[in-house]
């Protein structure tokens, strides 16, 4: 984030007046501060060496050289609707803006491109059906910044122009990604419900469709939701829901995409958060017939290894009602009984797999057995997933594996059980997911029975860029998504400046910021030279790879051949360069974790399962006879990706969409670790700032002319700075042209163009305070006439 050099070594454009005076000729700044990132201060002296006494606003007196100081906006500028406006355009004055508003309960801001909304932390009234019709229809301009603007452009823009639209939403865990995804939904709905009512006779079947996409997210919740520290309802899964629409505006369909399922959750739940919401609800909300049938019978919460620790219960929230509603958006999706139970027999299956106990066979040996009292469970857990019993132990304990040409059967430790049962536990748990999407998107599916004509509004709710203490291979993968998607927004506003300058003419040059990410893009994805996932691929099928011979092999690779690359120096590791920052990421477990292996001798038992949705959850791995007439399982042949792969495909998939569409960015921030309202953390605000790829925006508008005035603003504004302006007519370009020379402005700090005046950031500060100046001057010379008359 480049600030405003050139202003600062003294190159005003304006000649006369210097700094930012307010109408008594004062001079403000903002001071880095450790504590509230920035505060601001009157200047009381200035010293010949560059230093400024400041007088803060917290009542201390700081030195500080003046290349350390940001400036101030004029007062005009307080608590502008879009940052985009600002004349200085630095941090403090982002950070100041985002501040202001927030506290008037002003969530949302524009900077740019950019909606940029505040987490208010308590129920605000702005979401009512008046606030829909508010924003039906508006331009921008007119309104107030809201995600209702934002939905609405997006609808606008498909059904003028005929163009698919997305609607990028990033942040943090707790950010408000979730909530305001839900709000671009039901604006969408009642949008295009008012205009389907005016058919009537396809009205009621697509209100009712619109209905079922509401009630989706209930669902997704359900089982793709848990406790965090973070956030009570945090989204463990990335979406990407495409609304379609007719031409006419219309909703015809909804299909709902999915990525990076934090299925570790579902054996091991952090401390002090829950499991997924499902097994809560269903404990707690089943009636007692649907209990007998998943053989919970009177099992509670803490009698199920996997829910046990951590919190069983949510402040605020009853399980049972939320089992409720799910219940009721099974109905309204129309899922049958039958399918109903089935989803669910598969959830107790979980539950009763965690409550297997192993043990050893024998004191001193190292074989795995099953403890006495895992019977039960595991007789639960077989008759839920249709399995035979026998069979699905001694696969369990005694895995057939081959050795050379022979079959031999490998001894199996305890943990090495516990693991297998664990992980079966999440392959079962993420392939259940990924099957409720399928279903969920077969009812919403309606295409058969619409033209082709239709355009999509595809709405983005993944998690943001991250760091935290330790970086693995999961931080990875969300970075590297957020990488993309970060130039993907470089690129597009690229492109639309470009456009904007073209069209009004003006002389430009300029770079296409949608590169400057690339390199580190490369390192992860390239296959030729190899990049981080590649080489991670390679190492899973050689045999005598380790996590170390891995991350070696990473460093011969790229250390030295690219910047964006260094290996750790203390743990077993790299450090990337990211757009936002560096993160040093831990190479612990990555072979396994990209294997994401699952014992294959259960694996072909579930793939023929007597419960044909199991079976079905399972049909990649089939049953095949090998050449000694051995049954063996194996994944059917191109089936077998890893997850480094299954990511880079499902995201190269993703970004193709994105780019058949014209994009809208909402950038969510956390406004504090509390989840109190009205507490405003300037230091967290800031560095979400920064990750998210705002002040990215703002360096980039930077370095062009961000700050455009129509021709008769500019004029009626500044006008009266001018002496001698020509009499009569004067056509708006001539007149911008002729006050500019007047004014003396440096000629590199404004185009003019067919129909406004560009600035770079930092002139039209200048220009308001001469203007300022001279209102001042002619306040006082009207006091002093006044004071004459009396
Ligand atoms: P997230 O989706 O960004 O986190 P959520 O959308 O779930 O975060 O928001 C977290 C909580 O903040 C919600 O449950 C609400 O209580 C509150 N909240 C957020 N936005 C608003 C709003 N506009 N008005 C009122 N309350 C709000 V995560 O999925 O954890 O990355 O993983
Ligand atoms: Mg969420």
């Amino acid at each position: 984030f480049i600030k405003s050099e050139e202003l600062r070594r003294g190159t005003d454009p304006v000649h006369g007046l210097e700094g930012n005076n307010d109408f008594s000729g004062k001079r403000y700044v903002w001071l880095k501060d450790a504590e509230k990132a920035f505060v601001r201060g009157e200047v009381v002296e200035e010293r010949d060496n560059g230093e400024l006494s400041v007088r803060c606003e917290d009542g201390s007196e700081r030195n500080v050289n003046s290349e350390h100081v940001d400036k101030v906006n004029p007062a005009k500028f307080d608590k502008a609707d879009d940052m985009a406006e600002l004349t200085h355009l630095n941090e403090a004055s982002v950070v100041h803006n985002l501040h202001l508003r927030y506290q008037s309960d002003l969530i949302y801001t524009y900077s740019g491109l950019f909606l940029v909304t505040v987490n208010p932390y308590c129920p605000l009234p702005i979401y009512t059906n008046e606030y829909v019709r508010m924003y039906k229809g508006q331009n921008r301009e007119d309104t107030r910044p809201h995600i209702f603007a934002m939905a609405d452009q997006a609808f606008r823009n498909l059904v003028e122009e005929g163009e698919h639209q997305s609607i990028l939403v990033t942040g943090e865990s707790g950010a408000g990604k979730t909530e305001n995804t839900k709000k671009v939904i039901q604006y969408l709905a009642a949008v295009a419900t008012s205009e389907a009512s005016a058919s009537r006779s396809t009205g009621k079947q697509l209100s009712n469709l619109s209905q079922q996409i509401l009630r989706a997210n209930p669902i997704l919740e359900a089982f793709g939701n848990a406790q965090t520290v973070r956030n009570n309802n945090s989204s463990r899964f990335g979406k990407f829901i495409r609304i379609e629409f007719t031409r006419s505006g219309q909703i015809s369909g909804a299909y709902i995409d999915w990525v990076l399922l934090e299925k570790s959750r579902v054996v091991k739940p952090n401390n002090r958060e829950r499991n997924y919401h499902i097994f809560y609800q269903l404990l707690q909300g089943a009636d007692k017939e649907l209990r007998q049938n998943l053989l919970l019978f009177d099992l509670q919460i803490e009698d199920f290894a996997y829910t046990k620790d951590g919190n069983d219960s949510i402040a605020g929230v009853s399980d049972t009602e939320e089992w409720n509603s799910l219940m009721e958006a099974f109905q309204v999706m129309n899922f049958s009984n039958d399918d109903r139970l089935c989803i669910l027999r598969t959830i107790a299956a979980i539950l009763h797999l965690g409550n297997i106990t192993v043990t050893k066979e024998s004191i001193r040996g190292d074989q795995a057995a099953l403890a006495h009292e895992a019977y039960e469970s595991l007789e639960k857990a077989c008759r839920l997933l249709g399995v035979d019993m026998d069979t699905f132990e001694k696969g369990l304990l005694h895995p057939r594996v081959k050795a050379g040409r022979e079959w031999v059967e490998k001894v199996q430790t305890p943990e090495q059980v516990r693991l297998a049962l664990d992980a079966l536990a999440k392959g079962i748990y993420e392939r259940c997911f990924g099957d409720l999407v399928n279903r969920i998107n077969n009812q919403l599916d309606r295409r058969s029975q619409t033209s082709d004509d239709t355009f999509f509004i595809g709405v983005l709710d993944i998690a943001g860029f991250e760091i935290f203490e330790t970086n693995s291979f999961e931080q990875l993968c969300i970075n590297y998504t957020n990488e993309k998607l970060q130039q993907f927004f470089n690129h597009h506003m690229f492109v639309l400046e470009q456009e904007e300058y073209a069209r009004e003419q003006i002389e430009w040059q300029f770079i296409d910021f949608g590169k400057d990410l690339q390199p580190t893009i490369d390192l992860i994805e390239l296959t030729n030279p190899i990049g981080i996932f590649s080489c991670l691929d390679e190492d899973c099928v050689m045999p005598k790879a380790s996590d170390k011979s891995f991350t070696e092999k990473l460093h011969s690779l790229w250390d030295g051949n690219s910047p964006k690359y260094r290996p750790s120096r203390l743990k077993q590791g790299f450090v990337l360069t990211h757009y936002a920052a560096e993160v040093e990421y831990t190479t612990d477990d990555w072979l396994e974790k990209n294997k994401d292996p699952l014992n294959d001798n259960v694996t072909r038992l579930l793939s023929s399962s007597t419960d044909k949705h199991v079976a079905n959850l399972f049909s990649d791995y089939i049953d095949a006879d090998d050449e000694q007439g051995f049954s063996r399982s194996r994944v059917k042949k191109g089936l077998f990706r890893t997850v480094a792969q299954r990511h880079k495909d499902q995201l190269s998939s993703l970004m193709n969409q994105l780019h058949s569409t014209h994009p809208h960015f909402v950038r969510c921030i956390l406004p504090n670790h509390k989840k109190r309202p009205k507490l405003f953390n300037a230091p967290l605000v800031l560095d979400q700032l920064r990750c998210n790829g705002v002040l990215e925006g703002i360096r980039i508008a930077r370095t062009g002319f961000p700050n455009r005035l129509l021709f008769s603003e500019f004029r009626q504004r500044y006008e009266v700075l001018c002496r001698d302006m020509p009499k009569g007519y004067l056509e708006g370009q001539n007149a911008a042209q002729i006050i500019l020379t007047k004014l003396g402005l440096d000629k590199t700090w404004y185009r003019v163009g067919r129909t406004k005046v560009f600035f770079r950031a930092g002139v039209l500060a200048e220009l308001e305070e001469q203007r300022d100046a001279l209102i001042r001057e002619i306040m006082t010379r009207f006091q002093s006439v006044a004071r004459g008359f009396v």
